[in-house]
């Protein structure tokens, strides 16, 4: 097993989100993954950093192929002083560049979760950075399990349109990234649905993505997640959702985790990427699933049987108590150091 991780991470530090027009304090702080690497130090798994650098050229090329380059130029020059949140959502599916650069958050934000702040870009790049050296580590090892711990996090993050606490979508640049070599499925098991992967692969058939998810007609992100959604054009056929009821329990949780898992093997991807949240975890904040630390252990054990060269990509799990015993209990089901 290799783990990267980015020491950089805090400079990305929401305070509150806006929830149904009330101030909220953030969930997608710095203090999980400060959790996650004190537990994995403590277990002695060896932690490679990814550093904050001007992002690379493969890096924008595969950012600039995933997003809107209109996004990706955006973002990476805009320069907020404060919290940057959108005053006026774009709803039109046009970009317009005009008006004062700071409007144009709301040509690609979807909500009001998810805060632009003056250092989003170096933390969200880094993480992305990192995710391309994990894609790019298990391409020339592939019989290792590659691991990237960072944060923001990017499984809500589509095309053009962002949200969801996420701004790059990272486990899209790995499945890009590794589409060019074999193949890919990526397997969403946070606890909300992947709509930004989703989005972004939605007419390829080279990329599948599956999800097991709350059902959006209670949860976030509400507009996408649902069980008829199939894919487009080439890509029809390979899109999976699996919405699921309140309160899925270690033993409701599994069949479905099988069937997913039946579905990608019969589609023989060179490449699995797992967008991991432990936001299912039984005592998470924001969410009402079940299930238990000991569970994560099985999760990967069940996923590792596919046999499949495996990278695992940090997503959600705001439980700061026992984030990092959710994921730690997750790589200990790949039995490997
Ligand atoms: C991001 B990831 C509660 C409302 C928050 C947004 C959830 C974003 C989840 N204050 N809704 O998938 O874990
Ligand atoms: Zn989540």
């Amino acid at each position: 097993m290799h783990i990267f991780y980015t020491p950089d991470h805090g400079r990305h530090a929401p305070q509150f989100e806006f929830f149904n027009g009330e101030q909220v304090p953030a969930s997608e702080i710095p203090m999980r993954l400060e959790q996650i690497l004190r537990v994995l130090r403590r277990e002695n798994y060896p932690l490679t950093p990814v550093q904050n650098t001007p992002v690379s050229l493969v890096l924008l090329d595969l950012l600039n192929t995933i997003h809107a380059p209109e996004y990706i130029t955006w973002i990476q020059n805009i320069q907020p002083e404060n919290a940057l949140y959108p005053s006026v959502f774009n709803a039109s599916g046009t970009v317009r560049q005009s008006g004062h650069p700071s409007i144009q958050w709301g040509n690609f934000c979807s909500d009001l979760f998810t805060p632009l702040l003056p250092d989003t870009w170096a933390a969200a790049s880094t993480m992305a950075q990192a995710v391309y050296t994990g894609a790019e580590r298990l391409r020339e090892n592939p019989q290792e399990i590659v691991v990237v711990m960072g944060r923001p996090p990017g499984h809500h993050a589509g095309r053009s349109q962002v949200g969801g606490y996420c701004y790059l979508n990272n486990a899209a640049v790995a499945a890009e990234f590794l589409s060019r070599t074999g193949s890919v499925a990526v397997l969403d098991v946070d606890y909300h649905h992947g709509n930004g992967t989703q989005d972004i692969f939605y007419d390829r058939s080279d990329v599948i993505t599956c999800s097991i998810h709350a059902d959006p007609v209670r949860k976030f992100p509400y507009f996408a997640g649902f069980e008829d959604e199939r894919g487009i054009e080439a890509g029809d056929g390979y899109n999976r959702n699996f919405p699921l009821p309140p309160g899925v329990t270690d033993e409701q949780y599994q069949p479905v985790l099988e069937s997913a898992l039946k579905w990608i093997h019969s589609n023989n991807p060179q490449y699995l990427i797992v967008s991991l949240g432990v936001d299912t975890h039984e005592s998470d904040p924001i969410a009402d699933f079940q299930l238990s630390t000991a569970y994560y252990s099985q999760m990967a054990q069940t996923i590792v049987q596919l046999g499949i060269p495996t990278l695992v990509v940090l997503e959600g799990g705001y439980s700061t108590d026992v984030i990092g015993d959710n994921v730690a209990s997750f790589l200990a089901g790949f039995n490997q150091r």
